[in-house]
């Protein structure tokens, strides 16, 4: 408020009371530093079911160091380099959306903030083992058949080599389409191509595996095979539907 008008308020209403009240409630916002934009935060999600409920897929050790140790520390990761780097973005999609401008610290951080976000939910204790519901016909129209969608879903998985992730995405068309990332990389990044040159998918993670070893070597050592045969078993088909829109 200009210092005219707080005259102006005074006199206009005589009330040294309503003046001082002005006086305080400016000096309270230029405390608090409005050209200072406040940095956004990543945060990890409760996990939706305890630890142990994914066994046998999932044994409890792995989700346990998985959730508290390797998804902690790329959330915190991400949050401290988002204020050393005074990153402005405000919210998971302006910085996917404009992940080719982030640095790999960020980039990589925020990946990895997100993706497992992603990946708790897409799981449940007690799952079937194949889709059912509205996501059959989706994949059946896109794939052929969800035997079909199944077995390149499991060739994305086996064929990223190194770390990194498989997924089922619902692209801009409308079309379901599988596809991989390498690291921490997911399809709402904004990346012209992948590793190797290889396309990079751009659309809505529907569905996402980690195929990070740090994921299954525990209880499947060096067999990625067997954890990603056995990992249908628990996905959570209702919340992949729901993400199909
Ligand atoms: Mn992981």
């Amino acid at each position: 408020m200009s210092d005219s008008l707080k005259a102006t308020i005074a006199t206009t209403v005589g009330a040294s009371f309503i003046l001082e009240t002005a006086c305080a409630a400016t000096q309270t916002s230029m405390s608090s530093s409005p050209h200072t934009a406040t940095a956004f935060e990543f945060k990890q999600i409760a996990l939706p079911y305890e630890k142990n409920s994914l066994e046998p897929v999932i044994d409890t050790m792995t989700m346990d160091i998985h959730y508290t140790k390797h998804h902690a520390a790329y959330i915190k990761n991400v949050n401290e380099a988002i204020v050393a780097e005074k990153v402005s973005y405000q919210s998971e999609k302006e910085f996917f959306d404009n992940a080719s401008t982030l640095s790999a610290k960020v980039r990589n951080n925020a990946g990895g903030a997100w993706n497992h976000n992603f990946f708790w939910q897409v799981m449940k204790p007690g799952a079937s083992g194949t889709p059912y519901g509205k996501i059959v016909s989706a994949l059946d129209g896109s794939f052929g058949s969800v035997p079909k969608f199944m077995e390149q879903f499991t060739a994305a998985a086996m064929g990223r080599f190194g770390s990194g992730w498989a997924w089922l995405v619902k692209d801009a068309s409308g079309k379901l389409q599988v596809t991989s990332t390498p690291n921490q990389d997911n399809p709402l990044m904004d990346l012209p191509a992948g590793q190797a040159g290889t396309a990079h998918v751009k659309g809505t993670p529907l569905l996402g595996l980690d195929v990070w070893e740090h994921a299954y070597y525990l209880k499947y050592q060096n067999k990625r095979n067997e954890y990603v045969a056995n990992w249908w078993n628990v996905v959570n088909w209702n919340e992949v539907a729901n993400r199909l829109g």
